[in-house]
């Protein structure tokens, strides 16, 4: 049987690729999308998902605007940054469908979806977790449904990726937008396997990852994610601002076993004070077991990306 899930994505460039591998999973049932303002701009984002769908033939999966906001907003540049998607000849090309949109708000669409299905659902989120939460909160009832989250949040014993002057740089930036709301998220007992920057520091977008896309530029999503991949490639170098392979391995996780990503049970705290808001950190002793992903393969990670990017757009359907 397929895993039903719920992808909950916050419009980032690697959010956008992330949704674009599920639809190549034939293991998956993609129920619903629904998006977070988070590393985006809402209105950017809702575009870029009505035109990927469309261009896999996917307009069977529903959409669904969020409306809630973190306390701890992104950086202009970093949402506005994925309106380049947009304007790739790819996407351009594809005509503006809106048809797969739901009037309900994205909390809304959760729990109606959870509600109403006889099966337990995947979320898988590559953004904050503030929908999912809220959902949760207003219908406890509904954890019962949930049959695992994957979230790519969180660095537990590595750096963070938050670079404020009133932060110490423990925090990665989905867990720092709302840390109350992943502070709630964490006790409510469910499954929750985080795929942390502990896993995802081991695959940076560089110019040799990219050079390896590029080699098999003659399949169209080869094509399209090195294009994507290239506008986040940072004029400056530096930690902060280097993307790495991260929503796209947490997406990976629908698929790939222990042998490409380890995870291990850890009981997990979230700060909500600063200076260190939003950091992920081990609290033996408070039951909130979470599975951390610790490490990951990075040749494993590498060849299934790049065997996954061997195809057109649409050769499922
Ligand atoms: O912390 C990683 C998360 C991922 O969900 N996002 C980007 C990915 O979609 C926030 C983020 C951290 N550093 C960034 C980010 C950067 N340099 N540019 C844009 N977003
Ligand atoms: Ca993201």
């Amino acid at each position: 049987m397929k895993k039903k899930v719920i992808f909950d994505h916050d419009g980032g460039v690697d959010d956008l690729l992330s949704l674009m591998l599920i639809f190549t999973m034939k293991n998956v049932e993609l129920v619903g999308v629904t998006i977070t303002p988070a590393d985006c701009f809402l209105e950017d984002a809702t575009e870029s998902t009505l035109k990927l769908l469309t261009l896999f033939q996917q307009q069977d999966v529903e959409v669904a605007k969020g409306d809630l906001y973190g306390v701890n907003p992104f950086p202009y540049d970093w949402r506005a940054q994925p309106k380049i998607i947009n304007a790739l000849p790819t996407m351009l090309n594809v005509p503006l469908n809106t048809s797969a949109l739901v009037e309900m708000s994205a909390v809304d669409y959760m729990i109606h979806t959870l509600d109403n299905s006889n099966t337990p659902i995947t979320i898988l989120m590559t953004g904050p977790c503030s929908n999912l939460t809220q959902a949760l909160i207003q219908r406890p009832d509904l954890k019962e449904k949930v049959e695992e989250v994957i979230w790519m949040g969180g660095a537990v014993d590595v750096a963070g990726n938050v670079a404020m002057h009133n932060h110490d740089g423990s925090a990665e930036w989905n867990v720092f937008w709302d840390p109350y709301a992943a502070n709630a998220l964490f006790a409510m007992g469910l499954n929750i396997k985080l795929v942390s920057l502990d896993a995802t520091n081991c695959l940076p977008i560089d110019i040799p990852f990219l050079k390896q896309v590029a080699a098999q530029n003659s399949y169209p999503m080869s094509e399209f994610f090195g294009q994507c991949w290239a506008s986040t490639i940072p004029s400056i170098p530096a930690y902060e601002f280097t993307y790495h392979l991260w929503d796209v391995m947490a997406t990976s996780c629908l698929e790939v076993g222990e042998e490409a990503i380890q995870f291990t049970n850890i009981e997990l705290a979230v700060s909500t004070q600063q200076p260190n808001q939003g950091q992920t950190y081990r609290s033996a002793g408070n039951h909130q077991w979470i599975q951390v992903s610790t490490s990951a393969n990075r040749e494993q990670m590498l060849n299934y990306l790049l065997e996954k990017l061997r195809r057109g757009f649409s050769d499922n359907k």
